[in-house]
């Protein structure tokens, strides 16, 4: 065992060494348009390599029940302190390990099983655990839903509160990962008060424009925010809880409650000091500056991509993303046939439907793009212009394996101008090398 333990993974497990290098070099030599995708730093990567990985910790810093926890109180209290201090929260809990654990906890926190939610439909830019009934949210409570209006494709607001004095929902569940609009979480405060409700804010794609104070934040508004942490906030895969923490510190005690024992086990440290040295890059002064550049990005690929003759959901972007209606009635390709011939040229989207689709959800009628991924690269305006012309040609002609040629040798010229992850691409050792591509 003592040799297995420091022998280097490429001699213990040459399959998955491999498989990593191959997914280096995908994701270093492709165009990464996923909305909710991003690339850490070196720094997170390195943290969520820790032996951290090794320690169990149930509990909160101070209050564990294993021994041996005193440098996992340093990582979990500085995550802590530092997501505090970037949303402006009262109270933060970095443990759950996903978006949805989060949701899940927070709901556990603030209905009983059977009371009534609210949430964004997942067909209008939703998001499954806003109350779909093939999850949790609608397996456990009722649901009532609001979407975006047929003329602006916008949250129609006015809809929302009718909906909401119709149904009389315990708990409003705002926020949404396929929509490209600014959201009024001020105003769905106010119709959330009318009614008696409380509001959950998932955050989990607009994380990083608001951290940088470009995008209204929901801490005044929301009884609770929840977040992804690995989007816009570009930290490792995990979940984070916000909220106030109430009289005697009671709300903070009961999330708390809810995400240990509640949902989860113990916590991942490991992810938790990713978390954290995220949250302090998210402090830092130039984060601000990436925020900026991502949402300036989204506006010009999106100029670009209704240039060249694609109808925008909505008809544009506030955000760091562009739903594109490629479909546009018949006349296009469905979102499937898109994501497909996008991929085969290097370019990584995804299918989305569009508020009131015609085309089922696996098939769609649009994709998603989005530039916190290339932003990080450091691709500005004019690749963002280039983009939305290599994404046109491969739309306009799909089934073309001479397009499909030409613009993934684009795509590599590109993405070669804007390195990524340079210390890590190709380093394998020539045995591994020797096993070919296939
Ligand atoms: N899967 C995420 C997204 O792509 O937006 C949401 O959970």
């Amino acid at each position: 065992m003592s040799d297995l333990l420091n022998a280097p993974l490429s001699e213990v497990d040459p399959l998955i060494a491999r498989a990593i290098d191959d997914e280096v070099a995908r994701q270093a030599e492709g165009l990464e348009l996923i909305a909710s995708e991003n690339f850490v730093s070196e720094a997170v990567l390195e943290a969520m390599g820790s032996v951290f990985t090794n320690k169990y910790a149930e509990g909160y810093p101070r209050k564990r029940y294993y021994g041996g926890c005193e440098f996992t109180d340093v990582v979990e209290q500085a995550a802590i302190d530092r997501a505090k201090e970037l949303f402006g929260a009262e109270h933060a809990n970095v443990q759950p390990h996903s978006g949805a654990q989060a949701n899940m906890a927070v709901l556990l926190a603030a209905l009983q099983y059977g009371d009534q939610i609210l949430g964004m439909n997942l067909s209008h830019g939703g998001h499954l655990t806003h109350g779909h009934p093939l999850n949790f949210s609608g397996i456990s409570y009722k649901v009532a839903d609001y979407g975006v209006s047929r003329e602006t494709e916008q949250i129609d607001y006015d809809e929302l509160q009718r909906i909401a004095e119709e149904s009389r929902p315990k708990l409003i569940i705002c926020g949404a990962s396929a929509y490209p609009r600014t959201i009024d979480f001020e105003r769905i405060g106010q119709i959330a008060a009318s009614v008696g409700a409380r509001v959950m804010a998932d955050i989990a794609h607009i994380a990083g424009p608001i951290a940088a104070g470009l995008h209204p934040s929901p801490m005044p508004h929301a009884d609770f925010v929840t977040t992804t942490t690995h989007k816009t906030l570009r930290g490792p895969r995990g979940g984070l809880i916000l909220c106030r923490a109430g009289a005697e510190g009671a709300i903070a005690k009961e999330v708390d409650r809810k995400v240990f024992p509640g949902v989860q086990g113990g916590p991942l440290i490991h992810i938790i000091a990713a978390k954290a040295v995220a949250f302090g890059e998210a402090l830092r002064d130039d984060f601000k500056e990436y925020q900026r550049s991502i949402l300036a990005n989204a506006l010009t690929l999106a100029e670009e991509l209704s240039a060249q003759g694609f109808r925008l959901v909505s008809g544009g972007t506030d955000n760091h993303l562009v739903l594109v209606d490629v479909f546009m009635g018949g006349k296009g390709v469905t979102g499937k046939v898109a994501e497909k011939a996008l991929e085969a040229a290097g370019i990584t989207a995804n299918k989305n439907t569009i508020p009131f689709d015609t085309n089922k959800p696996f098939v769609a009628s649009g994709i998603r793009l989005g530039t916190p991924a290339l932003t990080t690269r450091g691709m500005g305006e004019e690749e963002m212009r280039q983009v939305a012309r290599l994404i046109a040609a491969v739309l306009h002609e799909p089934e073309s394996e001479e397009v499909r040629k030409r613009v993934s040798e684009s795509v590599h010229e590109l993405s070669a101008r804007f390195p990524l992850y340079p210390n890590r691409l190709r380093q394998r050792p020539p045995e591994i090398e020797a096993m070919g591509a296939d």
